[in-house]
């Protein structure tokens, strides 16, 4: 972990009351603890509002006997140019599967990655988690060699 530093802000008692009961409610040890995660969350907004190189998960729940479908998933999850750094599938029942995609790239591209996922006839429901790691990554996609060695399919 970094070093902590402290600081002292200014704010109206009744702001700070309310925002005392809130982070309460949601189970906060510390009024500090919540106030570096929102820090934190504007900071996930503002890395995939700039179209910086970031994290995400992709969560689908679909019928797979619906025609074309998983062909349909395949086809688009080869075309992706970011990188999907893993997949979790589960036979939820008879008809259902749910998969999580753990997703890398550029911002935008993850969210049109997502999008294109969801509008596919059969998706029940699809969901983008934006997250981050609170500094720079990497990119993955540049230096990215795709040989085919272990199809996923
Ligand atoms: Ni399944």
């Amino acid at each position: 972990m970094s070093d902590l530093v402290r600081f002292g802000v200014s704010i109206e008692e009744e702001l700070l009351e309310s925002f005392d009961e809130e982070i309460k409610k949601k189970g906060y040890a510390s009024r500090s603890e919540a106030i570096r995660d929102l820090i934190r969350d504007h900071m996930v907004n503002e890395e995939w509002e700039t179209d910086q190189e970031t994290v995400g998960t992709i969560t689908i729940v679909y019928d797979h006997h619906t025609r074309d479908l998983s062909a349909n998933l395949t086809h688009i999850q080869h075309s992706f140019e970011g990188d999907i750094r893993s997949v979790l599938h589960i036979h939820l029942d008879h008809n259902n599967c749910l998969e999580v995609l753990v997703v890398q790239g550029k911002g935008r591209l993850l969210q049109q990655f997502a999008d294109q996922l969801t509008s596919i006839r059969g998706v029940k429901h699809g969901k983008l988690t934006m997250t981050t790691t609170g500094g720079l990554l990497p990119s993955k996609s540049a230096h990215h060699t795709h040989d085919h060695a272990t199809p996923s399919h």
